[in-house]
């Protein structure tokens, strides 16, 4: 629990009459954002549930705002944001689109901070495998409850002296549904309170379910003091992101960028959520959610893990190239799963919009989500152009004269890319004009496969089938793909990436792959499990597969094989597509000889990689499951 200091006997007074406080300050003159909730109706603190009161007062009177805010989701609420964004000099209107804003983030607070994301738990053991205890691990940073109460300490009494802070109740997921959780963000940032808006479901309606149900998600959030902009305060040099799965607490302090300050995203719905997923039976996933129509009209979901920037939104958003086939989008970036009582397992979106990477997206490589991100969109860090439109590198020919994420005036000629690598747009996702019909049912969609891939250039076939679930288990335990611009690792280097999840796990990854592997039940419908590699490479560096719509081709073939029927033959590695099973029909030349090969020494030397990851990252946690599996592969691969 975090420890608070007294609340000040007149702040509830104070809060609850945010309103006349506003105009106070206005008449002294003394915060911009006061003129733009002015007027607004604010909720009284008197109608939170006490749980979420206590969790405010205390939150108040540890980090001692000037004022207030509980978001009922109102688009007068939301109107008041951008208001008051605009006066602080946090965005930017776009006179180009509808609705549509520009961000331009301090340099130092552009991305995800791997090195400072914590999971606090009573043993390290919870969170690090066993090879790992008490040194640094790529699979789940531990800090122990002191140190994550110190951290708490040193930052955030009095970080919020002369602002607001913004009370947003939220809820993951569509609200009511079995499968949805609610969480509460208290957050100084009005970019974070209006972004939350678009990425989850906010406001009174979510307050009426925790006045029923008072459980929730505690999300403490502070752009912190000391450093950054005018428009975009934070405090880079102490940014912290910690998490403790025992309480129910999230606690965010330095940074206003995306995952570490939407707290809804990779803090509640994967490293949270993992640890009640596993407490409750059921999945929390990084993985988009698709519906496939076939020519008959037959409808499948599938779920894919891919690591970031491996064209998940791609994915999400296909437009198919096979004739009469159709992809519908449910989600683009995490599911949350759980078999229902007739043995289906049925997934949730848990967000509401689209955090999509910008560089990359065009009309050639997604024009679904070109035709859902220029309305109703915050965009941030992407470049300006002279007419109050937005680009970015990969988005059509760079226009003469742009202005780039920095502020700078840009041309073809800088050196520089004009928008930041990790540039984003911030959607709602009922604008996709592929959103799928069921994307916000309360039961789920029932999910027919699950596809893991990763950015693999050489040696991983197109789509590798596994045998059985513990097969596909493995499978997803030895991911490995190219770096992401996402991360802080720079540069193409083929990291362990395991379920898509690394930087995820809210808890010990061998008892995740354990909670994966007790899943099969009598009963139970078990989706196959399949890994895809889109990005394999000839001698000269080309890619062998022309992907984008055409991996719908990839998706048939997954769709036949959940009918079982016999297209496949047996590998190595596990079933491919038999001979002319896999429709190339009108792709000219494909040379499916080496997009299917599985070079002896490369299968060699992988064997020996993945091996030297499970010892050296999980060691005596990972189920003995997984080193038969690796035994098996090295023995075919042996054989073969
Ligand atoms: O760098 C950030 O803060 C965003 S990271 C992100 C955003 C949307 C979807 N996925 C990711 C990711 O890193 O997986
Ligand atoms: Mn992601």
């Amino acid at each position: 629990m975090l420890h608070y200091k007294t609340i000040p006997e007149d702040y509830v007074r104070r809060t609850e009459q945010c309103a006349a406080a506003a105009q106070a300050a206005l008449a002294c003159n003394r915060a911009a954002h006061v003129t733009a909730l002015r007027g607004h109706k604010l909720p009284q603190l008197a109608a939170l549930s006490p749980k979420v009161r206590a969790f405010v007062e205390r939150s108040a009177a540890l980090c001692e705002p000037e004022h207030v805010h509980v978001c009922d989701g109102s688009e007068a609420e939301a109107a008041a944001l951008l208001l008051l964004m605009r006066q602080q000099g946090t965005v930017r209107p776009l006179p180009q689109y509808d609705n549509c804003w520009l961000t331009r983030t301090d340099p130092a607070d552009v991305a995800r901070v791997e090195s400072r994301t914590f999971i606090c738990s009573e043993r390290e053991r919870d969170v690090v495998p066993a090879a790992r205890a008490g040194a640094r691990s790529a699979l789940g940073n531990y800090i122990a409850p002191h140190d994550y109460d110190a951290a708490v300490q040193e930052r955030f009494p009095g970080c919020m002296k002369g602002r607001t802070m913004y009370v947003i109740p939220f809820s993951m997921g569509p609200l009511g549904s079995p499968l949805s959780k609610i969480g509460v963000e208290v957050t100084d940032s009005a970019y974070v309170a209006y972004s939350m808006r678009v990425m989850t479901r906010i406001g009174s309606k979510v307050l009426e379910q925790l006045r029923k149900d008072e459980q929730f998600v505690r999300c403490l959030h502070s752009v912190g003091v000391g450093g950054g902009t005018a428009g975009w305060p934070c405090d880079p040099a102490r940014t912290i992101i910690l998490h403790r799965p025992a309480d129910n607490e999230i606690v965010s302090y330095g940074s206003g960028y995306g995952g570490n300050s939407l707290l809804g995203k990779k803090c509640f719905a994967l490293r949270l959520g993992s640890v009640i997923a596993r407490r409750e039976g059921w999945l929390a996933e990084h993985m988009l959610i698709v519906g496939i129509t076939d020519p008959k009209g037959r409808k499948r979901y599938i779920a894919a893990a891919f690591p970031s920037a491996c064209g998940k939104t791609n994915l999400a958003m296909m437009t198919p190239s096979l004739p009469g086939y159709k992809v519908e989008c449910v989600g683009d970036d995490i599911a949350w799963m759980r078999f229902d009582d007739d043995g289906v397992l049925r997934a949730i979106n848990p967000e509401n919009g689209f955090f999509g990477v910008a560089p990359g997206t065009s009309e050639a490589t997604n024009p679904i989500a070109m035709s859902t991100v220029f309305r109703n969109t915050v965009f941030t860090n992407v470049a300006e152009t002279p007419e109050g439109g937005v680009w970015w590198e990969g988005m059509g020919p760079a226009p003469p004269a742009l202005t780039d994420w920095r502020g700078q005036a840009w041309t073809p000629d800088t050196k520089t890319p004009a928008a930041h690598p990790n540039s984003r747009f911030c959607s709602p996702a009922e604008q996709c004009p592929i959103i799928d019909a069921e994307w916000e049912s309360a039961a789920g969609v029932p999910i027919s496969a699950i596809l893991l891939g990763g950015r693999r250039p050489a040696g991983v076939p197109l789509v590798v089938e596994a045998r059985d679930w513990a097969h596909g288990v493995f499978m997803g335990a030895a991911m490995r793909s190219e770096a992401t611009a996402a991360a802080e690792h720079a540069g193409k280097v083929v990291m362990h990436d395991p379920f898509a999840m690394r930087p995820f796990f809210g808890y010990n990854f061998g008892d995740y792959l354990q909670h994966w592997l007790s899943l099969p039940r009598p009963g139970r419908q078990m989706p196959k499990i399949f890994h895809v590699n889109w990005f394999r490479k000839d001698q000269q560096g080309k890619f062998l597969w022309p992907g984008f719509g055409e991996n719908s081709r990839v998706l048939e073939w997954v769709l036949r094989r959940c009918d079982d029927e016999p297209c496949h033959v047996t590998t190595p590695l596990g079933h491919v597509p038999a001979p002319g099973a896999l429709n190339t029909d009108g792709l000219g030349d494909i040379d499916m000889d080496e997009l299917f090969s599985i070079p002896k020494d490369f299968w060699l030397k992988e064997t020996e990689c993945i091996e030297k990851y499970f010892t050296e990252e999980v060691g005596e946690d990972m189920p003995s499951e997984m080193w038969n599996q690796l035994n098996t592969l090295r023995e075919n691969i042996k054989k073969a």
